[in-house]
C-alpha cells in the first residue's frame, strides 16, 4: 500500500487507492447481491458469494504478486477481482454457465459460480509464462480440498529457490528463483477437516512461503464455531505451531475482517515474512461475516439470532470502511465527502448492471442462434407436411422463451427427429446432419478435456522397446527401478521422488536406495505419514512446471489420499477446460503381501474414482519403468501400481533404461490359444503365467492376455480380435467381486462387442469379498491360487465339452 507521508503525492497516490478499494468493494457487493436475484428469479441455477469478506480479500490482493498462487474457495470473488484475475461479467457468466472460455475463462460453465481459476496454459495446452500472470489454482467445493494443492505450490517456491539447477532459462517461465508464495484461503468451520490440519502440520515442517487466510465468520451454513473448533478459535487452537526465537513453526496474526487499516498492515507483514524467509503464515481474520447467509439454498435468520443479525449489519466491513474513509483524519485533507462515497457506490451498482446484463445477453444470443437455426429446418420440415403442426406451437415457445436452455433446443430437435421415423426427405437429413453437428459441439462444451489435448498427450508418446545385450544380467526387480530411476533424475532436473521412507533409506522396498545420496535431499525425500497431502505436495508442485513422482508407500493406503486425487488431481483439466493441468506421476505398490491392510486390491474404486487419469497396473518392473519413462514425457497424471511380490523376483535388465517406453492402452499377449482368453494384470497375471503349463497338459490351449492399463483400457480392441478365435473369456483379478471386473466385462463385452463372439456365459475369479486375511493361508484362501485359476478355467471347458473334460 502507499505510504502516507506529508507529501501531496504521497497523499494523492493513497487516497486514489484507498477509493479504488472502496469502490471494488462496492463493485464485488453489488455483484453478490445481483448474483444472488439472479438464482432466485430462475436465471442461474445455484450461487455462494463472497459478500462480507470484501475487505481482508482487498487487502490481501494488494500484496499478491505476478507468480504467486492462489489455492482458495468460493469467497474469494473480491480477491479475484483486485488481481485483475476476475472481470464482472466473466463472474456472472460463470454464474449463467456460459460454455465459451473466451466468455467464461474459468471453467467454461463446468463449475458452479464462485469457483476461481486463471488460464495457465495456452489453447495448445502449453504452459503460459506463470511469473508473469498472477495465478489461481481452479477451486474445487469440497470443504478443505484446497489445502493439500496448496502445500505443493507453497514447496515448489522452496524447490526453486534451492535447487541452482532450476534456475535456468527453461525454468524461468515459472518460478524466479523461489520469491513466489502460495496463498490459502478457508472458511472457518472447513478448519475441522483432516487436510487442513495435515496441510498445516506439514507446512510448518517443510518451512514454505505460505500465507493462510482463514475467513472466520462464525459459521459452517448453520453449525456454529463452537461446534467446529477447540477454544473457539483457529489461531488458538493453533497456538502451538508458534515459531519462537529458537524452534521453526508458524508466524500467526489475528486482525479483522471490517478493519482495513489493520488488514493492510497485517497482510503488508506477513506476505514480506512469508515471501523473504520462506516462513509459513496463518491469518485469522475474524469478526467476519456473511450478510446473504450462506447460500441461495438457505437464509441465515434460521440459525442466526436476531442479535448476532444485529451485529452483522454494524459489523458490515464496507460499512466500516466507509466509517474509516469519513472519519481518517492523517492527511492534508479528507480522503472523500460522503457524496463521493454514494457516488462511487452508485457508480459500481450502475456498472455491475451493465456487466451482468452484457454477460446475460452473450449467454442466451448463444443459445439463440441455435434456436434460430432449428426453427428455420423445422419450419421447413412443418411447411412440407412431414413434420406434425403440434410442433409448431413448440417452436414457437422456444423462439420466444426469454430464459433459454440449450437443452430445450436439442430436446425438441430430437422429438421431432424421432417423430419422423419411417420417412424420408432433404429436410430431415438436414434435422438429422444438424444434431449431429450439435452432438460433437455438446461434446466439446461438456465433456472434452477429461484427459490432455495437448500435443503430450500420452498417446502421442512414442514407444521404445526395452533393448537387452545378449548376455544381459538378471537382477531384481528393486534394481530395474532403482537403476531406471537413476537415469530419471539425470535427465530431468525437475523430476523430484518423495514419500514416506523414500528419502534416506531409499523406500521400504529399496527402489530408490543410495539415490537421495547422489541427487540431494532436495529431489529425493521422505515426507511425513500423510497420504492425503503428499498427493496434493504433488499436484502444487506439478502446477508449477516440476515433475513430481510421489510414492504411496502401500496400495491400501491410497485410501487416505483418494478424495484428493479422485476431486482435485483428476479433475484438473476438465474443471478448467484445458486452462490448467498437473501431471503429476504416483507411484505405489500393491495387490499382495500380507494380512487385512497390505493386501488390497481396490482396483474397481480406483479406476471408478479417477476417470481423468492414467492407471497402470505392470505386472513387473520392466514393465512399471517403462510407464514411468512414458509418463515422463507426457503432460497427464497417472497411477502406476507396481506389483508388490515383484522386487526381489529376477528380471532381464534392459540396456536403455530411462529411455524404453511402453504405450498405455496397449495389451499384450503372453501366450497363443485357441480355447479361451484369459485376461488379467498385476500379480494375478504372474499366477495365470503359472497356471499355463497346468492347463496345456490338461489339453487346453489358452490365449493369456495383460491388458497392463486399466485407464486407458485396451485401446485397439485386441481382446475381442482373440474371442474371435477362442469364443470363450475368463478375467482375472484380485480385487473384489464385480470390482475391477465388472469395468474389463463391460468394456470387453459392450464397448469391444465380444458378447457376438462368446459361445459360453464369460466368466470373472476375483477375490473373496472380504479383505484379504494374514499369512500364506490366508493368502490363498482370499486370494485367487493357481489352482483356482486351473480349476476355473477347466470349468469352462468342461461345461462345453464334458466328454472331453469330464468333471474333477
Ligand atoms: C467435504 C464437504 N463437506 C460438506 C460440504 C458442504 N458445505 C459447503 S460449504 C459448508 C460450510 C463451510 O463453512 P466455512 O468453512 O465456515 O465457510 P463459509 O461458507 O462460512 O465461508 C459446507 C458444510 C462440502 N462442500 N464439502
Amino acid at each position: 500500500m502507499s505510504t502516507l507521508n506529508e507529501t501531496t503525492l504521497e497523499f494523492d497516490a493513497f487516497k486514489h487507492e484507498v477509493l479504488s478499494d472502496y469502490k471494488l468493494a462496492c463493485i464485488s457487493r453489488e455483484a453478490s447481491l445481483l448474483g444472488r436475484k439472479e438464482v432466485l428469479t430462475g436465471k442461474a441455477k445455484f450461487g455462494i458469494f463472497g459478500d462480507g469478506k470484501e475487505l481482508a480479500q482487498l487487502a490481501l490482493a494488494k500484496y499478491f504478486k505476478p507468480g504467486d498462487f492462489r489455492s482458495g474457495y468460493y469467497r474469494d470473488q473480491t480477491w479475484m477481482m483486485a488481481i485483475g484475475a476476475l472481470s464482472v461479467q466473466a463472474y456472472f457468466s460463470g454464474l449463467y454457465a456460459h460454455t465459451d472460455v473466451a466468455v467464461e475463462p474459468q471453467s467454461a460453465g463446468r463449475q458452479m459460480g464462485g469457483h476461481f481459476a486463471t488460464r495457465n496454459l495456452d489453447e495448445h495446452g502449453q504452459w503460459k509464462n506463470l511469473t508473469q500472470q498472477k495465478n489461481s489454482s481452479a477451486d474445487i467445493s469440497p470443504t478443505a480440498g484446497q489445502m493439500p494443492r496448496l502445500l505443493g505450490l507453497a514447496l515448489a517456491s522452496k524447490i526453486y529457490r534451492n535447487n541452482p539447477a532450476l534456475h535456468t532459462s527453461e525454468f524461468q517461465q515459472f518460478s524466479i528463483e523461489g520469491n513466489e508464495v502460495a496463498f490459502g484461503s478457508i472458511g472457518d468451520a472447513s478448519t475441522s477437516e483432516g487436510p487442513f490440519w495435515e496441510t498445516l502440520n506439514a507446512a510448518g515442517v517443510l518451512q514454505v512461503p505460505m500465507v493462510m487466510s482463514v475467513w472466520d465468520d462464525g459459521y459452517g451454513i448453520s453449525v456454529p464455531r463452537e461446534l467446529q473448533t477447540t477454544k473457539n478459535s483457529i489461531s488458538e487452537a493453533l497456538a502451538g505451531f508458534q515459531r519462537t526465537a529458537d524452534n521453526s513453526g508458524f508466524e500467526i496474526f489475528t486482525t479483522k475482517g471490517w478493519d482495513y487499516a489493520h488488514l493492510c498492515q497485517t497482510y503488508e507483514k506477513a506476505v514480506n515474512l512469508s515471501r523473504t524467509e520462506h516462513v509459513p503464515v496463518l491469518v485469522h481474520v475474524q469478526e467476519v461475516n456473511q450478510p446473504q447467509g450462506h447460500s441461495t439454498s438457505g437464509s441465515h435468520e434460521r440459525y442466526k439470532s436476531a442479535e448476532r443479525m444485529e451485529w452483522e449489519k454494524t459489523h458490515d466491513c464496507i460499512a466500516k470502511f466507509k466509517e474509516w474513509i469519513l472519519s481518517f483524519d492523517g492527511g492534508p485533507e479528507p480522503l472523500a465527502s460522503e457524496e463521493v462515497l454514494d457516488q462511487i457506490a452508485n457508480e459500481a451498482k450502475e456498472e455491475v448492471k451493465a456487466s451482468k446484463n452484457k454477460a446475460w445477453t452473450l449467454f442466451t444470443e448463444d443459445i439463440k442462434k441455435d434456436s434460430l437455426s432449428l426453427e428455420g429446418i423445422l419450419s421447413g420440415l412443418i411447411q412440407e407436411g412431414t413434420l406434425s403442426n403440434a410442433f409448431q406451437a413448440e417452436l414457437d415457445a422456444l423462439i420466444k422463451n426469454r430464459e433459454p436452455q440449450r437443452k430445450d433446443v436439442y430436446s425438441l430437435a430430437r422429438r421431432a427427429l424421432r417423430s419422423l421415423r419411417g420417412t424420408e426427405s432433404a429436410n430431415k437429413t438436414v434435422l438429422s446432419q444438424w444434431l449431429s453437428k450439435k452432438k460433437e459441439e455438446s461434446h466439446d462444451r461438456y465433456s472434452s478435456y477429461l484427459y490432455s489435448e495437448s500435443n503430450k498427450q500420452i498417446g502421442n508418446i512414442p514407444s521404445i522397446e526395452p533393448t537387452y545385450d545378449s548376455d544381459a544380467p538378471m537382477e531384481d526387480g528393486r534394481i530395474i527401478l532403482r537403476e531406471n530411476y537413476r537415469m530419471l533424475l539425470e535427465k530431468y532436473p525437475n523430476l523430484l521422488v518423495f514419500g514416506e521412507d523414500a528419502g534416506k533409506i531409499g523406500g521400504v522396498n529399496q527402489s530408490l536406495e543410495g539415490l537421495q545420496e547422489t541427487f540431494g535431499e532436495l529431489r529425493v525425500f521422505d515426507t511425513g505419514i500423510r497420504e492425503c497431502t503428499i498427493i496434493g505436495q504433488g499436484i502444487g508442485m506439478a502446477m508449477r512446471g516440476l515433475r513430481p513422482i510421489a510414492e504411496i508407500q502401500y496400495l491400501d493406503y491410497l485410501l487416505y489420499a483418494i478424495q484428493i486425487l479422485s476431486d482435485d488431481l483428476a479433475t484438473v483439466q476438465y474443471r478448467t477446460k484445458g486452462g490448467q493441468k498437473a501431471p503429476l506421476i504416483i507411484s505405489t505398490r500393491g495387490h499382495r503381501l500380507e494380512g487385512v491392510w497390505h493386501s488390497g486390491s481396490p482396483m474397481g474404486m480406483i479406476i471408478n474414482s479417477l476417470r481423468g487419469m492414467h492407471v497402470c497396473v505392470p505386472r513387473n518392473m520392466t514393465k512399471a519403468a517403462g510407464f514411468y519413462n512414458t509418463l515422463m514425457e507426457a503432460d497427464e497424471p497417472a497411477l502406476v501400481i507396481e506389483p508388490l511380490n515383484g522386487y526381489r523376483t529376477k528380471e532381464k535388465m534392459p540396456t536403455n533404461l530411462g529411455e524404453f517406453k511402453l504405450p498405455l492402452g496397449q495389451v499384450e499377449r503372453l501366450s497363443e490359444g485357441s480355447d479361451l482368453t484369459l485376461v488379467s494384470y498385476g500379480s494375478t497375471l504372474n499366477l495365470c503365467i503359472q497356471a499355463l503349463p497346468i492347463l496345456e497338459e490338461l489339453g487346453i490351449s489358452v490365449e493369456l492376455l495383460d491388458v497392463q492399463t486399466l485407464l486407458p483400457f485396451d485401446l485397439s480392441h485386441d481382446i475381442v480380435k482373440s474371442l474371435e478365435k477362442t469364443n470363450r473369456l475368463l478375467i482375472v483379478d484380485e480385487d473384489v467381486s464385480a470390482g475391477a471386473t465388472a469395468y474389463i466385462l463391460e468394456k470387453i463385452l459392450v464397448e469391444q462387442g465380444g458378447y457376438y463372439h462368446l459361445d459360453e456365459a464369460p466368466q470373472t475369479l476375483s477375490a473373496k469379498d472380504h479383505r484379504p486375511a494374514y499369512g500364506s493361508d490366508g493368502d490363498y484362501f482370499s486370494k485367487p491360487s493357481v489352482d483356482d485359476i486351473v480349476e476355473k478355467v477347466y470349468e469352462l471347458m468342461s461345461n462345453a465339452n464334458p466328454t472331453q473334460f469330464p468333471r474333477i
